[in-house]
């Protein structure tokens, strides 16, 4: 059993280090200062206020949403693993590194009303130049 382990993080290791394409691996966190990034969910309409969210691969992104609404919504990107309630009148924080390149689609994922599946954007990660 314990030999089993072992065999499968060497493995786990050796994939990593010499096999895994490079453009799969997550990509490390630059050394530039944090992406604060506004958004809020406007008043009943069911709308993340900015819907188009673009940052650059490696930053550290922190994004502040306030909830205008008196019900809660969520923020949700699956390709990032993030999912978080925004409460009430409040402002939410959720931070993340961009650790990936492409177009993620973000979507609230608390149900909410008659809007709740168009609450949605999306989050652009360019490559870094
Ligand atoms: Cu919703």
């Amino acid at each position: 059993m314990l030999i089993f382990g072992i065999f499968l993080l060497s493995n786990g290791f050796i994939y990593q280090k010499f096999y895994r394409p490079a453009e799969i691996a997550p990509i490390k966190e630059s050394n530039k200062p944090p992406v604060v990034v506004e958004m809020r969910s406007d008043e009943n309409k069911w709308h993340f206020n900015p819907d188009r969210v673009e940052v650059t691969a490696g930053d550290r992104v922190i994004l502040k949403i306030y909830n205008e609404d008196s019900y809660d919504h969520g923020w949700a990107t699956e390709a990032l693993g993030i999912n978080k309630r925004l409460f009430p009148k409040k402002e939410t924080e959720i931070e993340f590194v961009a650790s990936k390149i492409g177009e993620f689609p973000f979507y609230c994922s608390v149900p909410c009303g008659e809007g709740h599946y168009r609450q949605k954007g999306v989050l652009i990660v360019k490559p870094q130049d």
